[in-house]
């Protein structure tokens, strides 16, 4: 079969109806930027791009400085193609407008633009994240409020491993598909089309060193994984914690299994660790378009109406099968289930 590129992928979904020609050249534009923060990354010490960037993001969090180029990578890539009303990012705390002097178009852009950046000087995989919505008709210049809209809006979501190999995952609510780039080339190249993750699992992804400060029935669910064969679930799990959340849930959407970052007494306050807009929701979206299911443990992400730009949640996601028993244990728990 003759490979299909990403571009040409796109006119296949516009022709089909899924997204018009402005999502198409942002989707572009987004895969432009992330093929050079993937040289950035895989240059490592020679590009004099590792350790810390010496300031701290909205959240208090340490940039790195590849968090910082990676940001600006973006911004720059977006800013005047003329396909976006404004974007956000993790590493700013309000949304940033398109410069006077270029068109505005329809589209919001969030992004992470270097998630689990606290691998990157280790040399372990790190990657994007990105969602887009649409601007609400009539609004020019859009504040927060405007890109508060909950994840089943979403027009687009995906994000890039910049792993052994730069593979990106997108979706545009018509199934998940894969591109892996043609680094001679420069070309991403689909690699995998409708993309389904098994419904049941064998592996699970979480930060067992939190594990004293979960709730209940957090506890209860981990400790039957644990107990495997010789527990009540009468088979045996495997355990895999990357910490960069876009390599487990890439390894999910490859093989199957799950990924929690539960709410626990340390995070309580905050609501969770990940953040709903530019983590969660494009995650959210992603798993669910590959026959895979996405929660706080107690509710679907998705249809959460979001309150801050930079407002975090539980996160449960992964093989359907998992992800409801863990989220029906929350619920028992809660006395919410009749
Ligand atoms: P990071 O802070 O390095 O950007 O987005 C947050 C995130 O990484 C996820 O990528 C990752 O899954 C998680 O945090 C790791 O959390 P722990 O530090 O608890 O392992």
């Amino acid at each position: 079969m003759k490979p299909v590129s990403l571009i040409q992928f796109l006119i296949e979904e516009r022709r089909a109806g899924h997204i018009n020609a402005e999502l198409s050249l942002l989707i572009e534009v987004v895969a432009r930027a992330c093929k050079r923060i993937g040289v950035a990354t895989g240059k490592g010490a020679l590009g004099g791009v590792l350790g810390e960037a010496g300031t701290g993001n909205i959240q208090g969090e340490a940039q790195k400085k590849l968090d910082v180029i990676s940001n600006e990578i973006l911004l720059e890539a977006n800013a005047w193609g003329g396909h976006l009303a404004a974007c956000a990012s993790e590493e700013m705390e309000d949304p940033q407008q398109i410069p006077d002097g270029y068109p505005k178009g329809q589209h919001l852009l969030l992004f992470d633009p270097l998630d689990g950046s606290s691998n990157i000087d280790v040399n372990i995989s790190v990657g994007t994240i990105f969602s887009v919505l649409r601007c609400p008709d009539g609004v020019t210049e859009p504040k927060a409020e405007h890109f508060l809209q909950p994840g089943t809006t979403q027009l687009a979501a995906g994000y890039v491993v910049y792993g052994p190999a730069t593979v990106l995952v997108l979706t545009f609510g018509h199934g998940t598909h894969e591109f892996t780039l043609d680094r001679e080339v420069g070309s991403f190249v689909l690699s995998r089309r409708n993309i389904r993750i098994p419904e049941q699992a064998t592996e699970f992804a979480i930060n067992m060193s939190n594990q004293r400060h979960w709730q209940a029935p957090m506890q209860r669910y981990v400790g039957e994984l644990l107990a495997g064969r010789t527990g009540p679930r009468g088979k045996d799990f495997n355990m895999r914690w990357v910490a960069s959340m876009v390599a487990d849930v890439h390894r999910i959407v490859t093989r199957g299994g799950v990924f929690y970052y539960p709410l626990d007494a340390k995070i309580e306050k905050q609501g969770g660790k990940l953040r709903i807009m530019y983590e969660a929701n494009p995650m959210a979206f992603i798993v669910e378009q590959a026959g895979g299911a996405a929660t706080t443990g107690r509710r679907r992400i998705m249809e959460i109406q979001p309150t801050g730009l930079h407002q975090r949640v539980p996160v449960f996601l992964g093989s359907k099968e998992e992800v409801e028993l863990a989220t029906h244990y929350h619920l028992e728990a809660d006395g919410a289930m009749s």
